[in-house]
């Protein structure tokens, strides 16, 4: 369980406050994002519940580059989503790389339907610091930087927060039936450590997006895209997921790569990446082997 709260100059991890004092604070709900959904509803404000816990001394504020650095306390994921899902093919770029003569890339980039996949359950989900994986199999996986919905009712865009899409490149492109094993396996998505709401963001359509990857001291990749470049809008895409299937509260939907490792400069065991949004900082997940 953890929200945090972002206030100038430091950050509340409400998960220092514990079980109890949470679960007072959010009247019997049992999970953080619940606390999203309810200030999205307009059931509560979340300022006056904000300064009722740290009156309550329920709140521990850390300063926002100590938790960066995972130094005495550390951020896990904003949310356990019960499903992680991805879109693809979203940026011009993806298509491009992708490829390879049969058609289907450039096909679903500009088809009504977008190309939609199941990506993850919370287990495979790796918070700020912790290890994305490599599959032991593939000799060419990439990070996807990408901005993240997270999902409440109905649909509902509760907030962005940034995430990686770790794909297993060469075994999709042997053949494209092997897409899940190229997406879903252990530690295959990052994401947080911040959701973002809607409110605090003027512009979805302008989020700058910045990746590198570090090899020791050395910068092996470095790359950026801004949301101006999707093909699809954010509702467009939760429409599709929504379609014939429950979307659960927490559900996180990943909406596609613009930011492209070539190939022959895929991740190897040890290298660090770091994913952007300026206003958020510096993510940071080192890579290893699974
Ligand atoms: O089928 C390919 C997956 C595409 C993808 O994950 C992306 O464009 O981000
Ligand atoms: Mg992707």
């Amino acid at each position: 369980f953890t929200v945090a709260v972002e206030q100038p100059g430091q950050t509340l991890d409400l998960a220092e406050a514990g079980w109890d004092g949470c679960r007072a604070l959010v009247s019997h709900e049992e999970c953080g994002i619940e606390v999203l959904e309810r200030a999205f509803q307009r059931e509560f404000d979340p300022q006056r519940w904000l300064e009722g816990a740290e009156r309550a001394g329920l709140l521990a504020p850390f300063a926002w580059e100590d938790l960066a650095a995972g130094r005495g306390a550390r951020l896990g994921l904003p949310v356990d989503p019960p499903e992680v899902w991805g879109a693809g093919v979203t940026y011009r770029r993806s298509a491009d790389f992708r490829e390879e003569g049969t058609g289907i890339y450039d096909r679903v980039y500009s088809a009504e339907r977008p190309e939609l996949f199941f990506k993850a359950t919370a287990w495979r989900c790796v918070a700020h610091g912790e290890p994305i994986g490599r599959r032991r199999d593939s000799g060419f996986t990439a990070a996807e930087p990408e901005i993240a919905i997270v999902l409440g009712r109905s649909g509902a865009v509760l907030g962005f927060t940034l995430a990686n899409d770790v794909s297993a490149w060469d075994i999709e492109r042997d053949n494209p039936l092997y897409l899940p094993q190229s997406k879903v396996y252990t530690g295959c998505f990052a994401f947080g450590p911040t959701i973002v709401t809607p409110d605090e963001i003027p512009d979805p359509y302008a989020i700058a997006l910045r990746c590198r990857v570090l090899r020791g001291e050395r910068e092996v990749f470095a790359g950026e895209a801004t949301t101006g470049q999707l093909k699809r809008r954010f509702e467009e895409l939760v429409g599709w997921l929504a379609r014939s299937n429950e979307v659960r509260t927490g559900t996180v939907l990943s909406t596609g790569t613009g930011i492209i490792q070539p190939l022959g400069s895929g991740l190897r065991e040890g290298d660090v990446v770091g994913l952007s949004w300026p206003e958020l900082g510096e993510r940071r997940n080192p890579v290893a082997l699974v």
